[in-house]
């Protein structure tokens, strides 16, 4: 009998928020961030009248709380000193976000300009030196025996790498199908890869695995084979859950279990599936298939994707939706050839590959984007609410309206104030923005031909 499914692409009924503790008052939230003081010597972002992390606007759903939505209140009431009116939040944030655009723009600010001096290199896995292949498995492990921050969140949080599978996990329906996902998704990439470097001592950049070199055999993969890899396959079960996608065909699938060699063999998630952040004690699962991958990870579909004009079509193109005849798109087939955890789209960063996979989704951005620079290094678009209505229980109300470069992106409290950040300031990965805004958070680049940076030594 089959006890879970892993794709749930529908609400798991019978949560019960009452497992979850409530976090504790005044919890500190990490926030490095320093308000830029202007001419008066007021802070442009006053505490008293913070903007409104958008992403974060939730709306009471009918009927009983879920444990998501109580996560996202809580995080909206802990994120936000003063006192405010959820309610009407969205308009005002918006104008807000506009006036300060303005008045910093009337200022004649260009702080945005420059591009960062010594990026970051990302590069493929396989032009790793063993050595360095070793170091970031080793940062990996780092992060999952480290102990959390957000502990108080959720009892599923016990450890570093938990805070980021939970933020992925409590945030999921405001930022999958959206206009931002691409943008979103960079910054938690970014954040994931200073906490290896700054907390675990990595000193390169997140690999990237490009699934296009593994599309024939993906069960072949370097990346999944060997001492020094992530692991392969999962251990067969017949019974294991199976996506249960529209229109996805069936597969003869040969794992389903825990996986059982490389790195992460005997890693433990604490966090349950879908929105569950109750305790559990559970292995990493994967039933990778071969036929997805021919079909969706050949290189002609990079090739095809790179051919739309303008974000809007790029962003959905790559992404995807949900139709495997037409539209499945590289990161949903990404996801889905490897199943198990990686196809749960809430917990999916509990295996370590989401993070080399979603490297190479921002590679093909950042491809996208440098073959037209000045045309594209700003260009986002498409609707904040989710176009696949999937979730829609979970996410009742999303904003109106279209992704701007003034939209605002936040971590929850993986980053407070420091990662509540425009639109605009993770468009650049070497940190330029248009004049009216701050400079931009990013300073990485350099894939192995793409010119530009330092090429990374290693240890
Ligand atoms: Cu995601």
């Amino acid at each position: 009998m089959r006890r879970e499914v892993l794709l749930r692409f529908s609400q798991t009924p019978g949560m019960d928020s009452s497992t979850i503790p409530p976090p504790l008052p005044g919890l500190a939230v990490e926030d490095n961030s320093n308000h830029e003081v202007n001419s008066t010597g007021a802070a442009r972002r006053p505490a008293e009248s913070p903007r409104v992390p958008i992403g974060f606007l939730l709306s009471q759903p009918a009927g009983p709380p879920t444990i998501i939505n109580m996560h996202f209140r809580t995080t909206i009431v802990t994120l936000l000193t003063g006192v405010i009116a959820l309610s009407s939040a969205l308009p005002s944030a918006q104008s807000d976000s506009r006036k300060s655009s303005e008045a910093q723009h009337s200022k004649g600010k260009h702080t945005g300009k420059e591009q960062c001096s010594d990026p970051i290199v990302r590069r493929e896995w396989r032009h790793l030196s063993m050595h360095q292949r070793k170091d970031y498995l080793r940062a990996v492990k780092c992060m999952m025996a480290k102990p959390p921050k957000l502990g108080s969140y959720a009892e599923g949080i016990t450890t570093r790498w938990e805070d980021f599978i939970w933020i992925h996990q409590s945030m999921m329906p405001m930022v999958h199908w959206v206009g931002h996902f691409l943008p979103w998704h960079r910054l938690f990439l970014y954040e994931y890869e200073r906490v290896l470097r700054e907390e675990c001592g990595y000193a390169g950049g997140v690999p990237y695995w490009d699934q296009s070199k593994d599309y024939r055999d993906i069960l072949a993969s370097p990346l999944l084979n060997g001492e020094v890899s992530f692991g392969g396959n999962g251990k067969y079960d017949p019974d294991a859950p199976l996506s249960r996608l529209p229109t996805f065909p069936t597969f003869d699938y040969t794992g389903g279990g825990c996986i059982h060699s490389g790195a992460f063999k005997d890693e433990v998630i604490h966090l349950g599936h879908t929105n569950d952040s109750s305790y559990h004690e559970r292995c990493l699962k994967r039933n990778i298939v071969r036929e997805p991958a021919r079909e969706w990870l050949k290189p002609s579909r990079e090739v095809d994707v790179l051919k739309n004009p303008n974000y809007e079509r790029f962003a959905v193109a790559l992404e995807g939706n949900l139709d495997w005849n037409t539209d499945f798109g590289i990161h949903n087939a990404g996801h889905l050839c490897i199943e198990g955890d990686m196809a749960d789209v809430f917990i999916s960063p509990g295996d370590p590959l989401f993070y080399v996979f979603h490297a190479n989704i921002d590679r093909i951005w950042w491809k996208w984007q440098q073959a037209n620079p000045s045309a594209r290094r700003f260009d986002v678009g498409n609707p904040i609410a989710p176009r696949v209505p999937l979730f829609a229980d979970l996410y009742p109300n999303p904003p109106p309206g279209n992704v701007t470069l003034d939209f605002e992106l936040t971590m929850g409290p993986l980053g407070g104030n420091r990662l509540t950040v425009e639109t605009a300031r993770v468009m650049d990965t070497r940190g330029t923005t248009p004049d009216e805004f701050e400079a931009g958070l990013l300073c990485y680049t350099a894939w192995p031909g793409s010119g530009g940076g330092k090429e990374w030594d290693g240890v």
